[in-house]
């Protein structure tokens, strides 16, 4: 039997962090040998969320340097297929046909929609509301056996799950399923990176604060400069998991997931440690364990031509298994084949 298909992307909307690194991009470098992996660039998610005022500039430039942090973080073209969603037409067109059988309410339960727009306020687009289907498009394109997902997604999974499943039930046959039901890989525990500014809200691309959280690309002084202002509380010696204390069980996570270290180390470590120790503990580990990515990133990004290759071939590869996928659901649906 082959290896299972793995699928997964982040948008290029910039201020690629640590929760990026830690919560996605990292835990794909570990598995990706035991995996075929498709690995994307969600840049039709991206404008799902309006910016305002808009910079025409960004797009592309946050793209490539999305695929240089792929490559700098360790994801290994023998292993992974690297693309740009953009890149491949199915996902717009299986994202039309999956709009026209997917029910309204159901768009319409979806947690992240209905946060989002409390927070668009008027500036709801459709966009927003039909990103769960573009997902759905974008995964069962390429006949996905595992997404990995966090809390946040999962309902979004669950949906795609039912999207196929109505798909094949109206359109397939009986003995042969047109499009495959994913699964979810789920992350190991302690993944969740919090903002640096509040351990109860997760460390973002979109916070407004860029003192909120650690970028993959931020120099070793912003890096101690961002340690010394995050908030902390006015306890001596620290501990995990206690819920009054969010902020220090972030850092002791940060600290425990870059050392390499096991929970009951850092917590036997800590535990008798201040702010003022632990502080530039944490400072260090973060700043050595970034140095070789950004080393990396700084030798990929001078060879334009290379990530150009790099994209070329991801764009083949995955169109090669999308426009399969998307010829076999234009079939099922009863099509004329172009002539
Ligand atoms: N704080 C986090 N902790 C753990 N994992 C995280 N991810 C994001 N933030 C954290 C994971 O990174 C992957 C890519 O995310 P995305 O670009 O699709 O969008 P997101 O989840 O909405 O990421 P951001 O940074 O929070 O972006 P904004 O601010 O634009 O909403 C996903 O696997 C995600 O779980």
């Amino acid at each position: 039997m082959g290896k299972q298909r793995v699928l997964s992307g982040v948008q290029p909307t910039g201020n690629y962090h640590l929760g990026n690194y830690l919560g996605a991009i990292r835990n794909w470098v570990e598995g990706q040998s035991e995996y075929e992996n498709y690995l994307f660039v969600a840049d039709l998610h991206a404008i799902t969320v309006p910016q305002v005022p808009y910079d025409s500039t960004r797009l592309a430039s946050d793209t490539y340097t999305l695929v240089a942090l792929y490559l700098a973080c360790g994801l290994d073209l023998d292993y992974s297929t690297i693309f740009v969603q953009s890149h491949v037409s199915a996902h717009s067109e299986l994202t039309w046909l999956l709009n026209c059988i997917t029910p309204l309410n159901w768009l319409e339960d979806m947690i992240q929609f209905k946060e989002k727009a409390v927070k668009q306020g008027e500036n709801v687009n459709v966009g927003l509301l039909d990103y769960p289907v573009l997902m759905a498009a974008d995964i069962l394109l390429y006949q996905a056996d595992k997404v990995p997902v966090g809390e946040d997604q999962k309902q979004h999974l669950e949906l795609t799950r039912d999207i196929a499943a109505r798909f094949n039930h109206q359109f397939g046959k009986p003995d042969q399923q047109v499009l495959k039901l994913p699964d979810p890989l789920i992350r190991k525990e302690g993944a969740r990176v919090m903002s640096l500014a509040d351990g109860t809200r997760k460390m973002s691309k979109s916070d407004p604060s860029d003192l909120s959280r650690i970028n993959l690309l931020d120099p070793p002084d912003q890096i101690q400069y961002k340690i010394k202002r995050c908030k902390t509380d006015p306890i001596r010696g620290l501990t995990f998991d206690d819920p009054e204390r969010p902020e220090c069980n972030n850092l002791l996570t940060l600290y425990m997931l870059l050392a390499g270290k096991a929970k009951k180390e850092v917590a036997a470590q800590c535990q008798d440690m201040g702010w003022g120790q632990f502080k530039p503990l944490l400072t260090d580990t973060i700043i050595e364990s970034l140095k070789p990515i950004q080393e990396k990133y700084q030798a990929i990004t001078e060879d334009k031509g290379y990530l150009e290759s790099v994209l070329r071939d991801g764009r083949q590869k995955a169109q090669a298994i999308a426009n399969q996928t998307l010829a076999q659901v234009k079939a099922a649906l009863g099509y004329s084949v172009p002539l």
